[in-house]
């Protein structure tokens, strides 16, 4: 019995033997639960250094301290920089093209303009007198690529010859103008002293002595006019009347009166008894009469004899684009070829004048 007994070992000796070696276990797990965190610790260190979460948020914290919204303030600052140097580029490309564009469009039609003379000329040398251009003013129009050209042609021996006009036509022109006879007197008189090569003064004339005295740094010419501008330098001319009356004056006409013909309304008013009304009706009659068709009879009962035979013209040529830009020129020619090869000759020259 004894002997059974020792072979196998009491129920409460089991019981303690067992629970010994299950508190063995649960120490070994323990000691391994313990290295493995261990384990996962230096791993992680080792691929994260010695960053921690701690660290991040200290991290932060150094990187973007406290700014009070002065980023934005930068940002918008910034913002509004760029707009403006945007702006101002743009601004400035925007001017130089809006300049080129005018500079082309000047050119294009300062060349249309040029293009009518050119064709006034070719038209006046039409050896179809039927169809050859009238020299009175009228408006001739033709239309250049979309380019509008009105072609205005005066013959010069319509208009007033400063150089010897006779006094009666004178003294009409600048009664039209609205100058008093005295003032106008003296004003022609001025003018002869101007041109006559003596130095004895007319009544209310002007002569070397005279101008000097009024501080001119110029005296009398003592010589024709060679051009009409040149009336602006006669002592008693303003600049107000030289405008009114330098559509009707020449020095480029051989006769003491005017070719009733191509005479201009400035001209033609200048006339003894011939009102401003009288010249209008009558240019009006002028340009209806056909070629062979008498010309009309002013109500001073003078009437043109006949047309052209001039060789000095006045022509105007004005090209008008189709967004509106114009350029005019007014030019006066002599016909006949040139050295240079030129069926015409230019004496005078003046772009945009009348515009
Ligand atoms: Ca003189």
């Amino acid at each position: 019995m004894n002997l059974t007994m020792r072979h196998f070992p009491a129920k409460e000796a089991l019981i303690e033997s067992g629970a010994s070696r299950l508190s063995s276990k649960i120490v070994q797990f323990k000691a391994q639960n313990a290295r493995n965190s261990k384990a996962i610790v230096k791993v992680c260190n080792a691929e994260m250094g010695d960053f921690t979460p701690r660290d991040a948020v200290s991290r932060y914290s150094q990187s973007f301290p406290k700014q009070n919204g002065m980023v934005l303030v930068l940002v918008l600052w910034m913002i509004i920089i760029l707009t403006v140097l945007a702006a101002s580029f743009t601004l400035s490309s925007r001017t130089e093209n809006l300049q080129s564009r005018l500079e082309f469009e000047t050119t294009r039609a300062r060349y249309a303009a040029e293009a009518g003379l050119n064709r006034a000329v070719y038209e006046l040398r039409n050896p179809d007198p039927q169809n050859r251009w009238v020299a009175d003013g009228r408006p001739y129009r033709m239309d250049l690529d979309g380019i509008e050209v009105e072609i205005r042609i005066t013959d010069e021996s319509g208009k007033i010859n400063i150089n010897n006009a006779n006094v009666e036509l004178l003294k009409g022109l600048f009664a039209s103008v609205g100058m008093n006879e005295e003032d106008a007197a003296a004003l022609m008189d001025a003018m002869g002293d101007w041109i006559d090569g003596d130095d004895a003064t007319r009544p209310l004339g002007a002569e070397d002595d005279d101008y000097e005295a009024a501080g001119y740094p110029y005296g009398a010419k003592d010589a024709p006019f060679d051009t009409v501008q040149e009336l602006q330098q006669v002592m008693g001319m303003t600049y107000d009347i030289y405008r009114q009356i330098e559509p009707a004056i020449t020095v480029y006409s051989r006769n003491a009166g005017i070719n009733l013909a191509t005479a201009p309304l400035e001209a033609l008013r200048a006339m003894p008894d011939i009102s401003e009304e009288d010249a209008r009706a009558f240019i009006e009659q002028r340009q209806q009469a056909e070629y062979g068709e008498p010309l009309p009879v002013l109500p001073n009962g003078m009437s043109a004899v006949a047309r052209g035979g001039g060789l000095a013209y006045s022509v105007r040529s004005k090209a008008t684009l189709p967004n509106g830009h114009v350029a005019e020129l007014d030019a006066t020619i002599r016909l006949g070829g040139t050295l240079q090869g030129k069926p015409f000759q230019v004496m005078r020259w003046r772009d945009n004048e009348h515009l």
